[in-house]
């Protein structure tokens, strides 16, 4: 019989990949998605899928509605992939980023308890409970020193998992991912603001890269890969813990390198520097190793860097000729407003 899956977070970068991988692997797969003005289902649509999930409205400031959730989709396993996932907003909206991001998980938590015990419960635990301060790579022995209110709020819910797993006896793992990218990756992550950016560029739709502190070094893995490793751990008899990244680290300016190399463009007659999109604090360097799971898990990654950045540029790049040939399909980057339209700090008006 197929098992039931559901995805919190559905319409998300990895919500949507991980729901083809459960689809193409037979479950019955259930999202939940929140009301929103306008629609967004569009990576859902990209991969093809936006028709075989069962979607259920639900909001992790409403506890009822995860209720609810959990008893219609009956899930023998729940991704938890649900977020305010964005580092530079969690310090404009500290509170709220906690209430989402970190209590959010004891609300999923405590509906499995009290609903059904033997479901099975991944939590995204990520990179950034590092923070700064490390100078070689991470692995799950590696102490956490959080640096944004977003990173405290995951640190609250990976501690919270464990304390579910060995005080209630719950299935329940923490995936500490490290950055992991795609051509459905949100438009303000670094990643996708270059690659989109540097297409844009190409075909002469605008004429520069404005980014902020570009020496940040990151482990960059292909998304894709990475929601294997989700599935993966809700296999295992015994839940636990696992580092997933690939153990190579690059700057963003590398980033802005290669992606700009990709189009046959020279990266430093594009590249601005604006204190704007500087974060109070910032992680300098995450580097992962991710001997735990290839050992127990027998995960490896399969994209390096170079190819991660060219499948970003080439997808941007293709999308936006396609956009302009009069092709018209489900896709976020047209209707963004693009830096101008984004103000990372308040303004102050003057009376
Ligand atoms: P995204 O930002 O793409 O997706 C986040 C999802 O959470 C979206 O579906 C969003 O809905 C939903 N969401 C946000 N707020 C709420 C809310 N109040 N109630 C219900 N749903 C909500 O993130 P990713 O797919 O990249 O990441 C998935 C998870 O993994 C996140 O928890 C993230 O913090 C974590 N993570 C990600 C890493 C990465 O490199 N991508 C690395 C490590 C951890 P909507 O579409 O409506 O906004
Ligand atoms: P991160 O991703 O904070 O690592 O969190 P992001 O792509 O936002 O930043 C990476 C690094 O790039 C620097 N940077 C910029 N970042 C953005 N967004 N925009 C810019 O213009 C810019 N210029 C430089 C940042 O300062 C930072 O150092 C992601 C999210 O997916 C989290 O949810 C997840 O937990 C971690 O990855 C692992």
């Amino acid at each position: 019989m197929s098992k039931n899956a559901l995805i919190t977070g559905i319409t998300g970068q990895d919500g949507a990949y991980i729901a083809k991988y459960l689809l193409d692997k037979n479950y019955n797969v259930f999202g939940t998605y929140r009301r929103l003005s306008t629609p967004n289902f569009w990576r859902l649509q990209t991969l093809g899928v936006f028709n075989k999930v069962q979607l259920i409205s639900a909001d992790l400031i409403d506890m009822s509605s995860l209720i609810e959730a959990i008893e219609l989709s009956k899930p023998d396993e729940i991704y938890h992939l649900a977020a305010q996932s964005f580092v530079g907003a969690s310090f404009e909206q500290p509170i709220s980023s906690a209430e989402i991001t970190g209590v959010g998980v004891t609300k999923i938590l405590s509906a499995i308890k009290s609903i059904d015990k033997k479901i099975r419960f991944y939590q995204a635990s990520t990179s950034e409970l590092y923070g700064s301060g490390h100078k070689i790579a991470q692995n799950e022995d590696t102490i956490f020193m959080p640096s944004s209110p977003y990173a405290a709020a995951k640190l609250y819910g990976h501690w919270v998992t464990k304390i579910y797993r060995e005080g209630y006896g719950i299935h329940a793992s923490n995936g500490i991912l490290f950055n992991h990218e795609s051509p459905l990756r949100g438009l303000e992550f670094v990643t996708r603001k270059i690659s989109n950016t540097v297409a844009q560029i190409s075909l002469g739709l605008k004429k520069e890269l404005c980014l902020g502190n570009i020496q940040a070094r990151r482990d960059w893995g292909y998304a894709p890969d990475y929601v294997e490793a989700m599935w993966l751990m809700l296999q295992k008899d015994e839940p636990d813990d696992y580092v997933i990244a690939t153990g190579e680290e690059h700057s963003v300016e590398e980033f802005v390198k290669v992606a700009f190399d990709t189009v046959g463009l020279n990266y430093e007659k594009f590249l601005k520097l604006d204190k704007k999109f500087e974060r109070p604090l910032d992680v300098e360097f995450l580097k992962g190793d991710a001997s735990k799971a290839k050992k127990k898990l027998g995960w490896k990654p399969k994209t390096d860097f170079n190819k991660l950045v060219k499948i970003m540029v080439t997808e941007d790049l293709n999308k936006w000729k396609k956009w302009l040939n009069g092709d018209r399909f489900p896709w976020d980057a047209p209707t963004y407003p693009g830096e101008d339209g984004m103000l990372s700090k308040k303004i102050k008006f003057d009376r």
